[in-house]
């Protein structure tokens, strides 16, 4: 399953960054956004991902997060974020880089992690952009307001909308350092961080994808490993583990 090339690269490895995608989570049970599990109420996920339809819709918009929060919370991480914290401790920098806003990452405990677009279980005032905690929505003709008055949101970030530009940065810096840059369960489509891939290959990382299925990276890596995270990452920490220790 492992080329002798990456097994050799990564015993000799000191720097290693992973791109995540909704797949890592799939084995846990949490939806991801591409075809019919995409779907919510027949919206697709960028239809209601936006600001626009926030303003418009409020009530809708904190619904379908609801939605996703309330399934968010029943899940459990499954083998491949634990393998994720096993990794981490076998290379002196460690780059954990996700587009999932699921939470997952950080409570299996990973340490460096860089939430390119933002946590599900965090909002903020659409006003006054300060932070909120703890956001309950009953029902509609009370959605979550701040204290200055301004309508609360998820602190993710919308399609059409800036990522927080200091995660971005490092996230760049981390894949264009990296001498082995992992691209788990994306489907490499929404940018700029479907490009943290090429940034690490044309920085002279060797890149390895592992996915269910081709995407439109599969050409570009130097390894495609087609399978579930959950069942291919515990194989790879076993399988480097063994020479490492
Ligand atoms: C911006 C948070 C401008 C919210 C999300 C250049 C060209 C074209 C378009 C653009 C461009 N640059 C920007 C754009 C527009 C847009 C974009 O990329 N559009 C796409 C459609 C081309 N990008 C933006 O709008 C970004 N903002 O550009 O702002 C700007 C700049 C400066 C100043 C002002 C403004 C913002 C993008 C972020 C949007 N927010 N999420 C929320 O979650 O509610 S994106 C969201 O969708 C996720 O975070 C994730 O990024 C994406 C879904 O992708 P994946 O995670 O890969 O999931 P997917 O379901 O697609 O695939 C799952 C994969 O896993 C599959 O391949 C499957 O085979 C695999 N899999 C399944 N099971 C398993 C598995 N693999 C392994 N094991 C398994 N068990
Ligand atoms: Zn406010």
């Amino acid at each position: 399953m492992f080329s002798e090339q990456l097994i050799r690269k990564l015993k000799n490895a000191k720097i290693v960054a992973v791109l995540t995608g909704a797949g890592i989570s799939a084995e846990s049970g949490v939806p991801t956004f591409r075809g019919e599990e995409g779907l919510w109420k027949k919206f697709r996920p960028e239809e209601l991902a936006n600001f626009d339809a926030f303003m418009r819709n409020p009530t809708l918009v904190w619904e379908w997060y609801n939605y996703r929060k309330k399934i968010i919370s029943e899940v459990e991480p499954n083998p491949a974020h634990y393998a994720l914290v096993k990794l981490e401790t076998l290379f002196e920098n460690f780059y954990l880089i996700t587009q999932n806003v699921d939470n997952l990452h950080r409570r299996v405990g990973n340490k460096t992690i860089y939430e390119l677009h933002g946590n599900i279980m965090r909002n903020r005032c659409v006003d006054c952009n300060k932070n909120i905690e703890k956001v309950n929505f009953t029902n509609e003709d009370d959605l979550p307001r701040c204290d200055c008055g301004g309508l609360i949101r998820p602190d993710v970030v919308w399609f059409g909308e800036a990522l927080p530009q200091q995660v971005l940065m490092n996230s760049f810096i981390a894949a264009s350092k990296s001498e082995v840059f992992f691209s788990i369960g994306t489907s490499a489509v929404i940018q700029p961080a479907a490009s943290l891939p090429l940034e690490a290959k044309q920085s002279g990382a060797y890149v390895v994808e592992i996915n269910t299925e081709p995407t439109v990276i599969s050409n570009l890596v130097d390894e495609s490993i087609l399978g579930k995270a959950g069942e291919i990452l515990p194989q790879l920490v076993n399988k480097i583990t063994i020479g490492l220790s």
